[in-house]
């Protein structure tokens, strides 16, 4: 088998790699490489005033992970900046919050070609590289012009954005020429590989077949969906084990009898936090029959904090939560328990079990996969309701969900009642077949899927 070399933005050290502190991208790299292995580079996290040269490489298990560090300036410029305050709001629909100027965009080239020149040294002739994320599309373009031949793979974690939307990035032909410098692109769900096909054929006058086969750009690549998965079983074992640790019953004990409503996010504006409060306090306002009988459990420790855009959703929703909790608290009850901290798998895997309710709805996602999580750590015989935004690529396919819109309180308000007062057989028919697809198309298939159709790329000599 041929040497995979994975490249990502951010590298977790070895002993975070695996936990839940890394995020959903690390989390799914790492259960697909654990048992193939391979070399994993990429930036370290530490910024530093004078840069080394050569990367840093640790070994731990089949992995080894090369890391090289970014100046203070790269930092702010290509990755709070391009990265964080342009390219991560545009392709979630926040034009509003999109912010461009040339030099964030340079450097988002820069950091992109250092990388490459890292990379280049690291190479054997034989590896096959497969580049993940938002950050990093010019990188197949930067190593072609030196000279790399290798077979170069591309998977965005996020939505790629409608044409409309996407025109609003001023360099957005150049992104999109770098883009096809690979062989293969993937992409979460079928809606984003359609948006991608308009621009090639309405904006980059190329070619782009119901097949995956796409031309532009003087290059032919292919491009597909391959909706990401989880490792299924180590969830549903994590939950099963943690159903009778102490946090999960100390947790138990605290709710009297309540249902629990559970809620696992990075602080991010893309994932409707503000919005689900606002829903849940709908909740309460429609239906006084779940006052002080439901529970909301929000888990959202901060994240990407240096960036403007993050502090102001974490205000906001610290208001949101104090004021639902101001005007519906009872002195034995609390509606809304908002922790800015994270758990480990274990400890969340406990969480999902004992909840009623999934609460995922997310403005736009990508995929998510707090989704399949709640999926896979539910009990069979009595199993949550998971209530899902359309607008997350977990919706296309996980149908026995309740689907809402996340923008309309009301609706969610109505499919929270629901789900609180569902019948026990219907709730183990919805689940079942959500148990079902999560499974099949774990993170194991979903990476065995990507790399063999990556091998079967007929690439050009
Ligand atoms: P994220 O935006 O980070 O991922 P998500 O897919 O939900 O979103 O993954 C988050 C991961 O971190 C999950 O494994 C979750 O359990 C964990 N996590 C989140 N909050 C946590 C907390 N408070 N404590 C502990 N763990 C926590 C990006 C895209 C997604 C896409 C993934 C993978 O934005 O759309 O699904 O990559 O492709």
């Amino acid at each position: 088998m041929k040497r995979l070399v994975i490249v990502s933005n951010r590298v977790p050290t070895p002993s975070k790699a695996g936990t839940a502190a890394a995020g959903g991208l690390a989390v799914a790299v790492h259960a697909a490489m654990r048992d193939r292995g391979g070399v994993w580079f990429g930036w370290s996290g530490n910024v530093v005033e004078d840069r080394e040269h050569q990367p840093k490489i640790a070994k731990a298990g089949k992995i080894t992970y090369a890391t090289i560090d970014l100046t203070q300036e790269e930092y702010e410029q290509y990755y709070n900046g391009f990265a964080n305050r342009t390219l991560w709001p545009l392709f979630h629909y926040r034009m509003d919050l999109t912010e461009f100027n040339r030099r964030n965009m340079a450097s988002y080239f820069e950091v992109n070609d250092l990388f490459a020149n890292t990379l280049v040294a690291l190479l054997k002739p034989d590896d096959v590289i497969w580049v993940h994320d938002y950050h990093l599309i010019p990188l197949a373009e930067l190593l072609r012009a030196k000279g790399c031949k290798h077979r170069i793979g591309f998977f965005l974690h996020i939505p790629w954005p409608a044409l409309e939307v996407l025109l609003a990035l001023p360099n957005h032909s150049a992104i999109v020429r770098a883009l096809c410098a690979y062989d293969q692109v993937g992409f979460q769900t079928k809606d984003d590989l359609y948006a991608f096909r308009q621009y090639i054929m309405r904006e980059a006058g190329g070619r782009a077949d119901h097949d995956g086969n796409v031309s532009a750009f003087n290059r032919n690549l292919r491009a597909e969906a391959f909706p990401i998965g989880i490792d299924a079983d180590r969830i549903a074992d994590y939950a099963r084990k943690s159903q009778h640790s102490r946090q999960t019953k100390r947790m138990l004990d605290s709710l009297r009898g309540r249902q629990l409503a559970v809620g696992v996010d990075r602080l991010d504006y893309s994932k409707g936090l503000v919005e689900r409060f606002q829903a849940f306090e709908q909740l309460l306002d429609s239906y006084p029959e779940h006052r002080g009988h439901v529970v909301l459990l929000q888990i959202a420790p901060p994240s990407r904090e240096d960036v403007p855009e993050y502090m102001e959703i974490r205000q906001q929703l610290e208001t949101t939560a104090g004021h639902v909790n101001g005007r519906y608290a009872e002195f034995d009850w609390v509606p809304i328990r908002y922790l800015n901290r994270g758990y480990g798998r274990q400890a969340l895997a406990g969480f999902f079990r004992i909840s009623s309710i999934g609460l995922v709805t997310p403005l736009r996602d990508g995929m998510n996969l707090v989704a399949k999580e709640y999926v896979a750590a539910q009990n069979p015989q009595d199993p949550g309701v998971l209530v899902l935004s359309r607008f997350a690529g977990a919706a296309r396919e996980l149908e026995g969900a309740i689907i809402v819109n996340p923008y309309n309180a009301e609706a969610i308000a109505d499919a929270l009642h629901q789900a609180l007062t569902i019948p026990l057989e219907e709730r183990r028919e919805r689940w079942s077949s959500m148990y079902q697809q999560v499974r099949k198309n774990d993170v194991v298939a979903w990476q065995q899927r990507y790399l063999d159709a990556l091998a079967d790329v007929a690439v050009a000599a």
